[in-house]
Protein backbone atom coordinates (compact mmCIF):
# COMPACT_ATOMS: atom_id res chain seq x y z
CA UNK A 1 0.00 0.00 0.00
CA UNK A 2 1.50 3.43 -1.04
CA UNK A 3 2.31 5.44 2.35
CA UNK A 4 1.73 9.23 2.29
CA UNK A 5 3.54 11.99 4.46
CA UNK A 6 0.39 14.28 5.50
CA UNK A 7 1.19 17.60 6.57
CA UNK A 8 -0.60 19.11 10.42
CA UNK A 9 -1.89 21.94 7.94
CA UNK A 10 -2.85 23.58 5.10
CA UNK A 11 -4.50 25.94 2.51
CA UNK A 12 -8.58 26.40 2.92
CA UNK A 13 -10.77 28.70 2.00
CA UNK A 14 -13.04 29.64 4.44
CA UNK A 15 -16.90 31.52 5.50
CA UNK A 16 -16.78 32.22 8.36
CA UNK A 17 -20.24 33.70 8.24
CA UNK A 18 -23.37 34.31 6.04
CA UNK A 19 -22.99 36.74 3.50
CA UNK A 20 -19.91 35.88 1.12
CA UNK A 21 -16.82 36.57 2.55
CA UNK A 22 -14.11 34.45 2.04
CA UNK A 23 -10.78 33.94 4.45
CA UNK A 24 -7.77 32.08 2.54
CA UNK A 25 -6.04 30.24 5.62
CA UNK A 26 -3.18 28.87 4.91
CA UNK A 27 -3.03 27.32 8.49
CA UNK A 28 -6.03 25.64 8.19
CA UNK A 29 -5.57 21.83 10.32
CA UNK A 30 -5.45 18.90 8.20
CA UNK A 31 -7.26 15.48 10.47
CA UNK A 32 -4.54 13.01 10.84
CA UNK A 33 -5.26 9.63 10.00
CA UNK A 34 -5.63 8.34 13.99
CA UNK A 35 -8.42 10.88 14.31
CA UNK A 36 -10.34 9.48 11.26
CA UNK A 37 -13.63 7.93 12.43
CA UNK A 38 -14.51 4.48 10.99
CA UNK A 39 -15.84 4.68 7.43
CA UNK A 40 -14.02 8.30 6.77
CA UNK A 41 -11.03 8.62 4.21
CA UNK A 42 -8.71 11.46 3.90
CA UNK A 43 -8.54 12.83 0.51
CA UNK A 44 -6.03 14.98 -0.98
CA UNK A 45 -7.01 16.94 -3.62
CA UNK A 46 -5.46 18.23 -7.43
CA UNK A 47 -8.40 20.51 -7.78
CA UNK A 48 -12.28 20.88 -7.19
CA UNK A 49 -14.95 22.64 -9.30
CA UNK A 50 -16.53 25.80 -8.41
CA UNK A 51 -20.45 25.60 -8.51
CA UNK A 52 -23.20 28.03 -8.17
CA UNK A 53 -24.81 26.05 -4.96
CA UNK A 54 -21.19 27.10 -3.12
CA UNK A 55 -22.56 30.40 -3.91
CA UNK A 56 -25.77 29.90 -2.65
CA UNK A 57 -24.67 28.72 0.72
CA UNK A 58 -22.06 31.35 1.10
CA UNK A 59 -24.40 33.90 0.71
CA UNK A 60 -27.00 32.14 2.84
CA UNK A 61 -29.66 32.12 0.49
CA UNK A 62 -31.51 29.08 0.62
CA UNK A 63 -34.40 27.92 3.14
CA UNK A 64 -31.84 25.50 4.58
CA UNK A 65 -28.90 27.05 5.98
CA UNK A 66 -25.23 25.64 6.41
CA UNK A 67 -22.90 25.51 9.23
CA UNK A 68 -20.96 27.81 9.95
CA UNK A 69 -17.66 28.42 9.50
CA UNK A 70 -17.69 26.70 6.41
CA UNK A 71 -15.43 25.22 3.76
CA UNK A 72 -17.48 24.90 0.52
CA UNK A 73 -16.71 22.54 -2.47
CA UNK A 74 -18.25 19.17 -3.67
CA UNK A 75 -16.81 19.01 -6.89
CA UNK A 76 -13.47 17.64 -5.55
CA UNK A 77 -11.09 14.98 -7.20
CA UNK A 78 -8.26 13.85 -5.58
CA UNK A 79 -6.07 10.81 -4.05
CA UNK A 80 -7.00 8.94 -0.56
CA UNK A 81 -4.12 9.32 1.19
CA UNK A 82 -5.75 8.00 4.58
CA UNK A 83 -8.04 5.57 5.48
CA UNK A 84 -9.71 5.31 9.33
CA UNK A 85 -8.54 2.32 11.11
CA UNK A 86 -11.70 0.04 12.23
CA UNK A 87 -13.40 0.69 8.75
CA UNK A 88 -14.74 -2.59 7.22
CA UNK A 89 -15.50 -3.32 3.67
CA UNK A 90 -14.13 -0.65 2.16
CA UNK A 91 -14.50 -0.43 -1.31
CA UNK A 92 -12.03 2.24 -2.38
CA UNK A 93 -8.08 1.68 -1.10
CA UNK A 94 -5.11 4.66 0.13
CA UNK A 95 -3.66 5.61 -2.95
CA UNK A 96 -6.74 5.56 -5.59
CA UNK A 97 -7.94 8.70 -6.99
CA UNK A 98 -11.20 8.93 -6.34
CA UNK A 99 -13.74 11.72 -6.77
CA UNK A 100 -16.04 14.33 -3.94
CA UNK A 101 -19.57 14.85 -4.48
CA UNK A 102 -22.64 16.78 -2.86
CA UNK A 103 -23.84 13.76 -1.46
CA UNK A 104 -20.18 12.91 1.21
CA UNK A 105 -22.57 10.40 3.46
CA UNK A 106 -25.73 8.50 4.33
CA UNK A 107 -26.66 5.71 6.11
CA UNK A 108 -27.66 3.42 3.26
CA UNK A 109 -30.23 1.59 5.42
CA UNK A 110 -33.12 4.04 5.72
CA UNK A 111 -35.46 3.34 2.84
CA UNK A 112 -34.47 6.48 1.07
CA UNK A 113 -31.32 4.78 0.49
CA UNK A 114 -32.57 1.40 -0.32
CA UNK A 115 -34.91 2.97 -3.00
CA UNK A 116 -31.71 5.01 -4.39
CA UNK A 117 -32.20 8.10 -2.91
CA UNK A 118 -29.43 8.53 -0.81
CA UNK A 119 -29.42 12.27 -0.93
CA UNK A 120 -32.89 12.48 0.74
CA UNK A 121 -31.28 10.48 3.55
CA UNK A 122 -32.47 12.25 6.44
CA UNK A 123 -28.28 11.66 7.96
CA UNK A 124 -27.08 12.73 4.72
CA UNK A 125 -23.82 14.31 5.30
CA UNK A 126 -23.27 17.53 2.45
CA UNK A 127 -19.94 18.77 1.24
CA UNK A 128 -19.17 22.38 1.30
CA UNK A 129 -22.68 22.78 3.22
CA UNK A 130 -23.11 20.64 6.38
CA UNK A 131 -19.57 18.95 6.49
CA UNK A 132 -16.53 20.81 5.33
CA UNK A 133 -16.38 20.47 1.58
CA UNK A 134 -13.35 20.85 -0.93
CA UNK A 135 -12.51 24.30 -1.30
CA UNK A 136 -9.43 23.06 0.62
CA UNK A 137 -6.06 20.68 -0.34
CA UNK A 138 -7.16 18.16 1.86
CA UNK A 139 -10.66 16.82 2.50
CA UNK A 140 -12.18 14.34 5.04
CA UNK A 141 -14.46 12.26 3.22
CA UNK A 142 -16.41 8.77 3.57
CA UNK A 143 -15.00 5.84 2.06
CA UNK A 144 -19.10 4.12 0.98
CA UNK A 145 -19.88 7.39 -1.37
CA UNK A 146 -16.65 8.82 -2.97
CA UNK A 147 -16.41 8.08 -6.67
CA UNK A 148 -13.76 6.31 -7.76
CA UNK A 149 -12.43 7.86 -11.09
CA UNK A 150 -11.36 5.93 -14.05
CA UNK A 151 -8.14 6.03 -15.94
CA UNK A 152 -7.37 8.31 -18.67
CA UNK A 153 -9.59 11.22 -17.77
CA UNK A 154 -7.81 14.40 -15.84
CA UNK A 155 -8.45 15.31 -12.43
CA UNK A 156 -9.57 18.68 -13.70
CA UNK A 157 -11.91 17.52 -16.59
CA UNK A 158 -13.81 15.08 -13.96
CA UNK A 159 -14.17 17.40 -11.44
CA UNK A 160 -17.39 19.41 -12.59
CA UNK A 161 -18.94 15.87 -13.56
CA UNK A 162 -19.17 15.22 -9.83
CA UNK A 163 -22.03 17.84 -9.06
CA UNK A 164 -23.04 19.61 -12.40
CA UNK A 165 -22.45 16.26 -14.31
CA UNK A 166 -24.48 13.86 -12.55
CA UNK A 167 -27.09 16.02 -11.81
CA UNK A 168 -28.08 16.65 -15.27
CA UNK A 169 -27.12 13.65 -16.38
CA UNK A 170 -30.07 12.09 -13.46
CA UNK A 171 -32.21 14.77 -14.39
CA UNK A 172 -32.05 14.01 -18.60
CA UNK A 173 -32.68 10.49 -17.67
CA UNK A 174 -35.50 10.81 -15.58
CA UNK A 175 -36.98 13.75 -17.79
CA UNK A 176 -39.41 10.48 -19.57
CA UNK A 177 -37.53 11.41 -23.06
CA UNK A 178 -36.70 9.44 -25.79
CA UNK A 179 -34.30 9.95 -28.60
CA UNK A 180 -35.48 12.34 -31.02
CA UNK A 181 -37.57 14.67 -28.64
CA UNK A 182 -36.82 18.08 -28.56
CA UNK A 183 -35.81 19.31 -25.15
CA UNK A 184 -35.55 22.75 -23.85
CA UNK A 185 -32.54 24.08 -21.87
CA UNK A 186 -32.67 26.86 -19.64
CA UNK A 187 -29.32 28.30 -18.30
CA UNK A 188 -27.67 26.11 -21.28
CA UNK A 189 -25.03 28.17 -20.87
CA UNK A 190 -24.11 27.87 -17.13
CA UNK A 191 -21.91 24.74 -15.49
CA UNK A 192 -24.94 22.45 -15.53
CA UNK A 193 -26.39 23.86 -18.25
CA UNK A 194 -23.47 23.28 -20.71
CA UNK A 195 -23.24 19.48 -19.29
CA UNK A 196 -26.96 19.54 -19.90
CA UNK A 197 -26.52 20.03 -23.51
CA UNK A 198 -23.95 16.85 -24.50
CA UNK A 199 -25.67 14.40 -22.05
CA UNK A 200 -28.76 15.36 -23.77
CA UNK A 201 -26.89 14.77 -26.99
CA UNK A 202 -25.61 11.62 -26.04
CA UNK A 203 -29.30 10.30 -25.36
CA UNK A 204 -30.10 11.46 -29.04
CA UNK A 205 -32.58 14.15 -28.11
CA UNK A 206 -32.92 17.47 -29.72
CA UNK A 207 -31.33 20.59 -27.83
CA UNK A 208 -32.92 23.73 -27.68
CA UNK A 209 -30.67 26.09 -24.98
CA UNK A 210 -32.03 29.22 -23.63
CA UNK A 211 -29.34 30.98 -21.95
CA UNK A 212 -27.60 35.06 -23.01
CA UNK A 213 -24.68 36.45 -24.58
CA UNK A 214 -22.50 35.69 -27.80
CA UNK A 215 -19.88 33.68 -25.57
CA UNK A 216 -22.45 31.38 -24.27
CA UNK A 217 -24.24 31.19 -27.80
CA UNK A 218 -21.31 30.01 -29.02
CA UNK A 219 -20.38 26.91 -26.78
CA UNK A 220 -24.13 26.07 -26.53
CA UNK A 221 -24.05 25.43 -30.52
CA UNK A 222 -20.23 23.99 -30.35
CA UNK A 223 -21.91 21.48 -27.73
CA UNK A 224 -24.23 20.19 -30.21
CA UNK A 225 -27.35 22.93 -29.29
CA UNK A 226 -29.51 22.20 -32.68
CA UNK A 227 -31.22 25.79 -31.64
CA UNK A 228 -30.68 29.28 -29.31
CA UNK A 229 -32.60 31.40 -27.91
CA UNK A 230 -30.89 34.69 -26.10
CA UNK A 231 -33.34 34.93 -22.98
CA UNK A 232 -32.47 38.92 -22.73
CA UNK A 233 -32.93 39.78 -26.63
CA UNK A 234 -36.33 37.20 -27.41
CA UNK A 235 -39.42 39.44 -27.41
CA UNK A 236 -41.20 36.21 -26.65
CA UNK A 237 -39.89 32.98 -25.98
CA UNK A 238 -42.93 30.52 -25.90
CA UNK A 239 -43.06 31.66 -29.98
CA UNK A 240 -39.86 30.96 -30.33
CA UNK A 241 -39.97 27.57 -29.05
CA UNK A 242 -42.95 26.80 -30.85
CA UNK A 243 -41.78 27.80 -33.74
CA UNK A 244 -39.05 25.48 -33.69
CA UNK A 245 -40.95 22.73 -32.95
CA UNK A 246 -43.86 22.96 -35.56
CA UNK A 247 -45.93 24.87 -33.47
CA UNK A 248 -46.82 21.92 -30.98
CA UNK A 249 -44.17 22.51 -28.34
CA UNK A 250 -41.09 20.55 -26.69
CA UNK A 251 -41.33 17.28 -24.79
CA UNK A 252 -39.33 18.50 -22.05
CA UNK A 253 -37.49 21.13 -20.54
CA UNK A 254 -34.67 20.96 -17.53
CA UNK A 255 -34.50 24.19 -15.87
CA UNK A 256 -31.13 25.06 -14.76
CA UNK A 257 -31.18 28.91 -14.70
CA UNK A 258 -30.01 29.59 -10.77
CA UNK A 259 -32.85 32.26 -11.11
CA UNK A 260 -36.25 31.84 -11.04
CA UNK A 261 -37.07 33.47 -14.13
CA UNK A 262 -36.19 30.54 -16.30
CA UNK A 263 -38.67 28.52 -15.36
CA UNK A 264 -41.31 30.82 -16.00
CA UNK A 265 -42.63 30.25 -19.42
CA UNK A 266 -41.86 26.58 -19.40
CA UNK A 267 -45.42 25.26 -19.20
CA UNK A 268 -46.70 27.35 -21.68
CA UNK A 269 -43.85 25.53 -24.89
CA UNK A 270 -43.99 22.01 -23.33
CA UNK A 271 -46.60 19.83 -25.47
CA UNK A 272 -49.21 17.88 -24.00
CA UNK A 273 -47.46 15.36 -22.60
CA UNK A 274 -44.49 17.06 -21.99
CA UNK A 275 -42.34 16.99 -18.74
CA UNK A 276 -40.74 19.99 -17.10
CA UNK A 277 -37.94 18.99 -14.59
CA UNK A 278 -36.76 21.14 -11.97
CA UNK A 279 -32.90 21.43 -11.26
CA UNK A 280 -32.00 25.10 -10.69
CA UNK A 281 -32.10 26.20 -7.29
CA UNK A 282 -33.25 29.63 -6.74
CA UNK A 283 -33.90 29.92 -2.55
CA UNK A 284 -37.65 31.48 -2.05
CA UNK A 285 -39.50 31.76 -5.48
CA UNK A 286 -42.62 29.71 -6.32
CA UNK A 287 -43.14 27.76 -9.38
CA UNK A 288 -45.37 30.02 -11.10
CA UNK A 289 -47.81 27.89 -13.47
CA UNK A 290 -50.63 27.64 -14.89
CA UNK A 291 -53.09 24.95 -12.89
CA UNK A 292 -55.28 24.87 -15.58
CA UNK A 293 -52.50 24.50 -18.39
CA UNK A 294 -51.03 21.55 -16.07
CA UNK A 295 -54.28 19.59 -16.26
CA UNK A 296 -55.25 20.15 -19.60
CA UNK A 297 -52.08 19.25 -21.13
CA UNK A 298 -51.05 15.98 -19.22
CA UNK A 299 -47.85 17.75 -17.30
CA UNK A 300 -45.44 16.51 -15.53
CA UNK A 301 -43.59 18.37 -13.07
CA UNK A 302 -40.84 16.87 -11.08
CA UNK A 303 -38.04 17.80 -9.42
CA UNK A 304 -34.32 16.70 -9.32
CA UNK A 305 -31.76 16.56 -6.31
CA UNK A 306 -27.66 15.63 -7.74
CA UNK A 307 -27.56 11.65 -7.99
CA UNK A 308 -26.70 8.48 -5.94
CA UNK A 309 -23.47 6.68 -6.43
CA UNK A 310 -24.80 4.96 -9.28
CA UNK A 311 -25.36 8.33 -11.09
CA UNK A 312 -22.22 9.28 -10.27
CA UNK A 313 -20.85 6.37 -11.94
CA UNK A 314 -22.78 6.22 -14.70
CA UNK A 315 -22.06 10.26 -15.51
CA UNK A 316 -18.15 9.92 -15.10
CA UNK A 317 -17.71 6.85 -17.54
CA UNK A 318 -20.25 8.82 -20.11
CA UNK A 319 -17.13 11.68 -19.27
CA UNK A 320 -13.92 9.45 -19.09
CA UNK A 321 -15.16 7.82 -22.74
CA UNK A 322 -14.88 11.36 -24.13
CA UNK A 323 -18.64 11.84 -24.62
CA UNK A 324 -19.14 14.99 -22.24
CA UNK A 325 -16.21 17.14 -21.95
CA UNK A 326 -16.24 19.84 -18.91
CA UNK A 327 -15.69 23.57 -20.47
CA UNK A 328 -13.86 24.95 -17.87
CA UNK A 329 -11.29 27.39 -17.07
CA UNK A 330 -9.03 26.97 -14.43
CA UNK A 331 -7.77 29.18 -11.27
CA UNK A 332 -6.22 29.34 -8.20
CA UNK A 333 -8.06 28.55 -4.79
CA UNK A 334 -7.09 32.30 -3.80
CA UNK A 335 -9.51 33.29 -7.13
CA UNK A 336 -12.76 31.99 -5.19
CA UNK A 337 -13.84 35.22 -4.30
CA UNK A 338 -13.51 36.93 -7.95
CA UNK A 339 -15.25 33.41 -9.27
CA UNK A 340 -18.51 34.17 -7.47
CA UNK A 341 -18.24 37.53 -8.56
CA UNK A 342 -18.43 35.81 -11.93
CA UNK A 343 -20.97 34.12 -11.08
CA UNK A 344 -23.19 36.88 -9.78
CA UNK A 345 -22.89 38.67 -12.94
CA UNK A 346 -23.50 35.75 -15.24
CA UNK A 347 -20.68 35.78 -17.32
CA UNK A 348 -19.24 32.47 -16.71
CA UNK A 349 -19.63 30.23 -19.84
CA UNK A 350 -18.84 26.45 -18.46
CA UNK A 351 -16.95 26.38 -15.40
CA UNK A 352 -14.25 27.42 -13.07
CA UNK A 353 -12.23 24.76 -11.33
CA UNK A 354 -9.87 25.68 -8.79
CA UNK A 355 -6.41 24.15 -9.02
CA UNK A 356 -4.82 23.37 -5.47
CA UNK A 357 -1.30 23.42 -7.25
CA UNK A 358 -1.79 26.57 -8.71
CA UNK A 359 -0.65 29.95 -6.73
O1 LIG B 1 -29.33 18.84 -7.51
C1 LIG B 1 -29.65 19.89 -8.04
N1 LIG B 1 -30.91 20.12 -8.43
C2 LIG B 1 -28.60 20.92 -8.28
C3 LIG B 1 -27.25 20.56 -8.32
C4 LIG B 1 -26.28 21.53 -8.57
C5 LIG B 1 -26.69 22.85 -8.76
C6 LIG B 1 -28.96 22.25 -8.48
N2 LIG B 1 -28.01 23.17 -8.70
C7 LIG B 1 -28.47 24.55 -8.89
C8 LIG B 1 -27.55 25.63 -8.38
O2 LIG B 1 -27.68 25.79 -6.98
C9 LIG B 1 -28.06 26.81 -9.17
O3 LIG B 1 -29.27 27.34 -8.60
O4 LIG B 1 -28.58 24.79 -10.28
C10 LIG B 1 -28.44 26.19 -10.52
C11 LIG B 1 -27.42 26.38 -11.61
O5 LIG B 1 -26.13 26.01 -11.16
P1 LIG B 1 -24.84 26.30 -12.09
O6 LIG B 1 -25.03 25.68 -13.40
O7 LIG B 1 -23.64 25.98 -11.26
O8 LIG B 1 -24.94 27.90 -12.22
P2 LIG B 1 -24.33 28.86 -13.36
O9 LIG B 1 -23.06 28.28 -13.90
O10 LIG B 1 -24.33 30.21 -12.76
O11 LIG B 1 -25.40 28.76 -14.55
C12 LIG B 1 -26.68 29.31 -14.47
C13 LIG B 1 -27.04 29.82 -15.86
O12 LIG B 1 -28.41 30.22 -15.86
C14 LIG B 1 -28.52 31.32 -16.75
C15 LIG B 1 -27.26 32.13 -16.47
O13 LIG B 1 -26.96 33.04 -17.54
C16 LIG B 1 -26.21 31.03 -16.31
O14 LIG B 1 -25.55 30.74 -17.53
N3 LIG B 1 -29.83 31.95 -16.59
C17 LIG B 1 -30.32 32.76 -15.61
I1 LIG B 1 -29.38 33.27 -13.93
N4 LIG B 1 -31.57 33.17 -15.84
C18 LIG B 1 -31.92 32.57 -17.00
C19 LIG B 1 -33.12 32.56 -17.76
N5 LIG B 1 -34.18 33.29 -17.41
C20 LIG B 1 -30.84 31.79 -17.47
N6 LIG B 1 -30.91 31.05 -18.59
C21 LIG B 1 -32.10 31.08 -19.27
N7 LIG B 1 -33.16 31.80 -18.89
ZN1 LIG C 1 -23.09 21.67 -7.23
Amino acid sequence: MPEFTIPKTQKAAVVTKTGGSIEIKTDHPVKAQKDLAPGECLVKLDCSGACHTDLHAALGDWPLKATLPLIGGHEGVGTIVAIADHTSKSPVNVGDRVGIKWLADSCLQCEQCRKGLEQCCSEAKLSGFTVDGTFQEYVVSYVNHVTPIPEGIPSDEAASILCAGVTVYRAIKNSQTQAGDWIVLPGAGGGLGHLAIQYARVRGLRVIAIDTGAEKKELCLKLGAEKWIDFKESKDIVKDVLDITGGVGAHSAVVTSASSSGYVQAIDYLRAGGTLMAVGLPGTAKLDASIFFTVFKSISVLGSYVGNRQDAREAIDIAARGQVKVHFASRPLADLKDVYEGMKAGTIAGRVVLDMSKQ
